[in-house]
């Protein structure tokens, strides 16, 4: 494995005596007894995974049950972890072997562990080939997918492949050398058609409705346009079971990193941060074989769904409900957010309105679900910004809010909780805070949604319906009435008297 210089030279940790010490698989076993480190060796771990997208989310979730995996012997399920474009979590955790420390925090309470499951890290973009060819590798036989909502290219709204997207456009001019999730996916599984061998299961672990079958229509359709046989095999031997993939895990900040080092004792490039909580659904339908998670702490189910329902419209719901109205009123984070009684209450009245659209899965109970939701929301010891969480919403809105909005009209129940949300949405979009200072909206339609605000101008009752307007978020929604009233009024409290007082019923 090629070995970088860490990037920044401030994270390098002195230790008492003056040296500098990383984590590596060489100083593993200076880290203070009380932190727990891989229980297995890890020269003989071989790769059985190969993980597209290796941020934070993953390295906190699906990489901790392989690492309990590895520890109970099942030496074949390595995982190779894969950043698309950017090439910083190569460069910060290839010089330390892989190895990477989280940090779960409640209260006042903070658990270390080295997690060891990641053997090796490869960046897409300098070299997709050589990442083709690990997905390629017969030894694999699962590629896993956190490449967050816009990683699948497809329209929000309707859940198909965007054929006009840029980097589709671009994969299917250069098949051997993609930049899209779906055109790694598309050539790796050419490649073992073209080898006569298996395909490998593909594990989306992102928050989309029915994540396996929107993955699986998107690799079919892209492949349509280069092969419609490929296209056949895809949808008949390609086994891409729906996931539900849960644990609140904030951006790893400087202060983080220090403290982790301290506890170390040592550097960590790049530890991750995340709560106690964590949960994965998996829809029990692998073509290649699959370890045993349900060993490890996973549940494996025949259907998903309500498990997938239960967890967008309760949990991330009203996540980014109180991330995009707890922006406006100035909060900086979900905890700050939860502190204040009527953004709590708030978030209470979405998940109450989101319930009569849910069948509750199978040994759950929706108060204790909820209760332990504004707990896990309340917990300061994360400093879960909401800019993190209002990042993307167009690619969010359909599977967390307008699902529920629309459930909901067909009950003739109103929606008015679920339009502030949205209006929440509306006036975060805008890019100017309440304060007129400018937000940076992080969004890949954030300039078509910047050029409506700018040709509306702040006017709840024509910016409102322009917005609706953007098919691919709302699609028919936009022509209900009931709709558009409700977001036009929730607009027009916010615009009149600020997030604060109209999150206050
Ligand atoms: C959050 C999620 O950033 C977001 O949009 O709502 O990442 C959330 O923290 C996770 O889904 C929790 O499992």
């Amino acid at each position: 494995m090629p070995v970088c210089q860490a990037k920044r030279k401030s994270q390098t940790f002195q230790t008492p005596t003056g040296g500098n010490l990383r984590l590596s698989n060489a100083s593993c076993d200076r880290l203070p007894v009380s932190i727990r480190r891989p229980a297995y060796d890890r020269a003989r771990v071989t790769p059985g995974i190969v993980h597209l997208g290796i941020g934070a989310f993953h390295r906190a979730h699906q990489a901790i049950f392989v690492d309990d995996l590895l520890a109970r012997g099942a030496m074949d399920w390595g995982i190779i972890g894969a950043s698309l474009r950017s090439p910083e979590t190569y460069e910060a955790l290839a010089p330390q072997d892989c190895l990477y420390a989280v940090a779960i925090r409640a209260g006042a309470e903070t658990e270390h562990r080295v997690i060891g499951s990641i053997l090796d890290t490869e960046v897409a973009k300098t070299n997709p080939a050589r990442l083709i060819a690990r997905m390629a590798d017969p030894r694999t036989r699962i590629v896993s997918l956190t490449v967050t909502e816009k990683g699948y290219c497809h329209i929000p709204q309707t859940g198909e492949l965007d054929q006009h997207h840029p980097d589709i456009v671009h994969d299917l001019a250069h098949p051997g050398a993609p930049r899209s999730a779906p055109g790694f996916l598309v050539a790796a599984l050419a490649r073992r058609k073209a080898a006569g061998l298996a395909p490998f299961t593909v594990l989306s672990c992102d928050n989309l409705s029915a994540n396996g079958h929107t993955v699986q229509r998107v690799l079919t359709q892209f492949a349509a346009l280069a092969s419609p046989e490929l296209s056949r095999w895809i949808e008949a031997e390609v086994a891409c079971p729906s996931t539900m993939v849960d644990r609140i895990v904030p951006e790893t900040t400087a202060a983080d990193r220090a403290a982790v080092a301290s506890a170390l004792g040592m550097t960590d490039a790049w530890p991750v941060i995340a709560e106690p909580f964590i949960q994965w659904i998996i829809e029990d339908r692998f073509c290649a074989g699959r370890p045993d998670l349900a060993a490890v702490g996973a549940q494996f189910v025949t259907d998903v769904l309500p498990f997938e329902h239960m967890k967008l419209r309760l949990l991330n719901a009203s996540h980014s409900g109180l991330a995009y109205l707890g922006y406006l009123a100035g909060y900086e984070t979900i905890a700050a957010t939860m502190a204040d009684p009527h953004f709590a209450a708030f978030a209470g009245r979405l998940m109450q309105d989101s319930a009569p659209t849910l069948t509750m899965p199978p040994g759950t109970d929706l108060a204790t679900y909820c209760a332990l939701l504004l707990q896990r929301f309340s917990n300061s010891a994360l400093q879960h910004r909401t800019s993190q969480i209002a990042m993307d919403g167009s690619q969010k809105l359909p599977q967390r809010l307008l699902g529920t909005m629309r459930d909901r009209l067909a009950k003739g129940l109103p929606i008015d909780t679920h339009a502030l949300a949205v209006a929440g949405w509306m006036r975060y979009v805008t890019a100017v805070d309440e304060q007129g200072r400018s937000i940076d909206v992080r969004d890949p339609l954030a300039k078509e949604l910047a050029a409506i605000a700018d040709s509306t101008g702040p006017l709840a009752d024509r910016l409102a319906p322009a917005l609706l307007n953007v098919s691919a978020v709302f699609g028919d929604l936009a022509h209900d009435p009931r709709v558009s009233g409700a977001v036009t009024n929730a607009l027009a409290r916010l615009y009149a008297h600020g997030a604060r007082q109209a999150v206050q019923p």
